[in-house]
């Protein structure tokens, strides 16, 4: 066991402090000072520095974010035990019923970005118009609460996406739509919150990619999985098979490809949690246009370009079919885009299928 992972393992158990290590395993000065471990808190003040001439504001906001999340942990852990499971009785823009949780995880967050203060608006997938905040702040989050809906209900994994841009237009002016409407690569900021058999958050400010677990006794999430990178190549694949009938030839032709090679078929249905495990294995997400969705399930602004920027962070690819996912110009606030995501080999093969040139890896 490397002493690094062994520091890791002890510093979130919360023991290392107090557990004398056998001989073999004795830790040097240097690891024990390592970052692993450090608070996200921490860790956020500590990257303030990577950014010149940096206000404070973001890491501000990055830490409401963190709370919204702890909340939202709070609530799903209950959530067999109180009366929030299940359907809400509505349906959000998308025509998708609401569930309970999805309600509560929006008004959650939308409430500690208010109270935090730094943003002037939110795109979320629960509301059909733009939230107007404080007209004096900075930037503009793009947030789906509480993605993989129907997996609430089955305590399957759930998770939060984010994507933080700075506006456009001057501080103190009304915010206007090119404040929010703007391209994957202008993101200053992206991560999601994995709420799964651990709870984890993880995030890139375009600096690398790294993952905090949530250690509940601690109340804090720490930092577990540093500079986080996507294996080149992989064998998983994940996709919905059950619309195998209505995808493209090239996507039908690439799925036999991935079955010749006996590649391993992993589709949870919470697009967090089929990333998140693609991200640290190697692996292939596709959400790809079908006859009753030509344009793919997944929406633009606040699920792909977030995990777009942190898979291309982490060394990995995110396109539609045909062009960086992060080039796109979006044109409406809900806008859906097909999606292929993964590790840069697989993704360049499920391109090639397409007839489409590889794609250079932006990193
Ligand atoms: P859900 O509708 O359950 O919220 O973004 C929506 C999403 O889940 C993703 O999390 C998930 O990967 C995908 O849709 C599942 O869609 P299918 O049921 O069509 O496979």
């Amino acid at each position: 066991m490397r002493v690094e992972s062994l520091n890791r393992d002890l510093t979130l158990s919360g023991l290392f402090l107090f557990l004398q290590p056998p001989k073999t395993l004795l830790m040097d000065k240097q690891s024990l000072g390592s970052t692993i471990g450090t608070t996200l808190d921490r860790f956020i003040n500590d990257k303030q520095g990577e950014f010149p001439f940096a206000t404070g504001e973001l890491s501000q906001l990055l830490r409401d974010i963190a709370l919204a999340g702890k909340i939202i942990n709070r609530e799903v852990n209950k959530s067999g035990l109180l009366d929030i499971a299940g359907a809400y009785g509505a349906t959000n823009v998308q025509g998708e019923e609401q569930q309970k949780l999805d309600v509560i995880a929006d008004i959650r967050f939308t409430r500690a970005l208010k109270n935090g203060g730094e943003v002037c608006a939110i795109i979320s997938e629960e509301e059909d118009d733009l939230i107007r905040l404080n007209n004096n702040s900075r930037y503009v989050v793009a947030m789906d609460p509480l993605d993989g809906s129907s997996n609430i209900d089955v305590n399957v994994s759930i998770g939060t996406i984010f994507s933080i841009y700075r506006r456009v237009t001057p501080i103190g002016t009304p915010v206007q739509m090119e404040d929010v409407l703007q391209k994957g690569d202008n993101q200053v900021a992206a991560g999601y919150i994995l709420y799964g058999s651990s709870t984890m958050l993880v995030y890139t400010t375009g600096h690398g990619v790294n993952g905090f677990t949530f250690e509940p006794t601690l109340g804090e999430f720490l930092l577990s999985h540093q500079n986080m990178k996507c294996p080149k190549d992989g064998s998983i694949y994940s996709i919905n098979e059950g619309s195998y009938q209505s995808f493209e030839p090239s996507v039908k032709d690439y799925l036999q490809y991935c079955k010749s090679e006996n590649y391993s078929a992993r589709y949870i249905g919470s697009l967090v949690a089929d990333f998140h495990r693609n991200l640290l294995k190697g692996g292939i997400y596709i959400y790809p246009s079908t006859e009753k969705a030509p344009n793919g399930k997944l929406r633009l602004m606040y699920e792909c370009n977030c995990l777009a920027f942190i898979i291309e962070q982490a060394g990995g690819m995110a396109t539609d079919g045909q062009r960086r996912v992060m080039e796109i110009e979006p044109t409406e606030l809900h806008q859906r885009v097909p999606l292929f995501i993964g590790s840069p080999d697989m993704v360049n093969k499920a391109h090639a299928f397409r007839g489409e040139e590889a794609i250079v890896q932006k990193n």
